[in-house]
């Protein structure tokens, strides 16, 4: 495969850095596919741009060159793209053609696409025809901002998630918690972030003594998005019959006496990531068995408000990457010592 990693320049920077800002608008929106964006750019000028809306719709390079009026040729021009082109006929045709009859004098990739379909073959085309094709301008960003679907395309699994509210006691609910007497650990705020993680993951999963214990809704209400597929694991056989989530959603239940026997069938059915929600057992065989991408660790600053079940012990490996106060809770963000991307 025939391209360049050159000492980037602000200006390529700057396009490609508007690229990710366009690829983040498809957030919510694209499913399964990354989160792509493209700007045309020529002398130095904006010519225009697009991204990926929406799953099933055009791609970002497509979108610009239709926001640009469908030229039919751009050769003194450079387009930048923060994915490798892709070279199969999807849903769409192969954006790798349409840059090939507009034969613009240079390429620019945040990153290689490591779908199977595509993966170099997108480059090589390109490069074969005698376009220049710089790739890796932002490309640890771009990784980062697409690190479900990075995950999910170079490992052949979920990226995993978890997430827990506990008192700053290090409790997270009651022994013999019911419906009724659910207890909410995080205030109104922390409510709202945690239905945004869900409406940023394809799948959550909880164990079943979860859906027992708090017959738990699972679905959006406070962040507008889709609602994510809902995997309940359960280390027996299942009780749960003709059971319906109170927001009638569909679930797919998983039997397994370990995570380790549950694991393919959660790597078939979970999408590109899952959001661990629950309990504190079923998050702690994740951090067990080492397969965590992302800790959300809600925090909440009122001691009396302790239950009898000890949160999850954080994993040695885990790394403080973000801290956000919200509300009365602070939220702590960690991330393999180690990064897997
Ligand atoms: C691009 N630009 O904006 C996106 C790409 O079923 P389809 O046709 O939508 O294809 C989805 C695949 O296309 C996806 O897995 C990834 O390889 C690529 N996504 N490629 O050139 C884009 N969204
Ligand atoms: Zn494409």
């Amino acid at each position: 495969m025939e391209f360049t990693i050159p000492n980037w320049s602000a200006e390529d920077e700057k396009w490609m850095r508007r690229c990710l800002i366009l690829a983040e608008k498809g957030k919510y929106q694209v499913g399964s596919n990354p989160m792509v964006g493209c700007v045309l750019v020529e002398g130095g000028q904006w010519i225009s741009e697009g991204y990926h809306k929406r799953f099933g719709e055009a791609h970002a390079e497509v979108d610009a060159w239709k926001n640009a009026g469908q030229p039919d040729s751009f050769e003194q021009g450079t387009i930048y793209v923060s994915l490798e082109p892709c070279s199969h006929h999807g849903k769409t045709p192969p954006c790798t053609d349409l840059l090939l009859r507009l034969r613009p004098s240079r390429v620019v990739l945040a990153s290689t696409d490591p779908d199977v379909r595509v993966s170099g073959n997108g480059i090589r085309r390109l490069s074969e025809a005698g376009i220049k094709v710089d790739v890796g301008c932002l490309d640890a960003e771009n990784r980062h901002l697409n690190r479900h679907y990075f995950t999910q395309r170079t490992h052949n699994r979920p990226f995993v998630a978890l997430k827990w509210a506990e008192t700053c006691g290090g409790m997270v609910g009651k022994s013999q918690a019911s419906p009724e007497s659910r207890l909410m650990i995080s205030g109104p705020q922390a409510l709202v972030y945690g239905h945004r993680l869900r409406a940023e993951h394809q799948s959550i999963l909880v164990g079943g003594g979860t859906v027992l214990a708090d017959n738990p809704q699972l679905n959006l209400r406070y962040f507008s998005g889709n609602s994510p597929q809902i995997l309940v694991w359960w280390t027996r056989s299942s009780p749960l019959g003709n059971y319906r989530f109170k927001s009638n959603a569909h679930f797919t239940e998983i039997t397994a006496a370990s995570l380790k026997q549950a694991w393919p069938e959660i790597t078939a059915s979970a999408g590109n990531s899952v959001l661990v929600e629950g309990g504190a057992k079923t998050q702690s065989a994740f951090i067990e068995m080492g397969m965590w991408d992302e800790i959300h660790r809600i925090v909440n600053q009122e001691p009396h408000k302790g239950g009898g079940i000890s949160a999850p012990r954080l994993p040695n490996n885990a790394a403080l990457i973000k801290t956000l106060p919200i509300g009365n809770d602070t939220v702590y963000i960690y991330r393999p010592k180690k990064q897997i991307l």
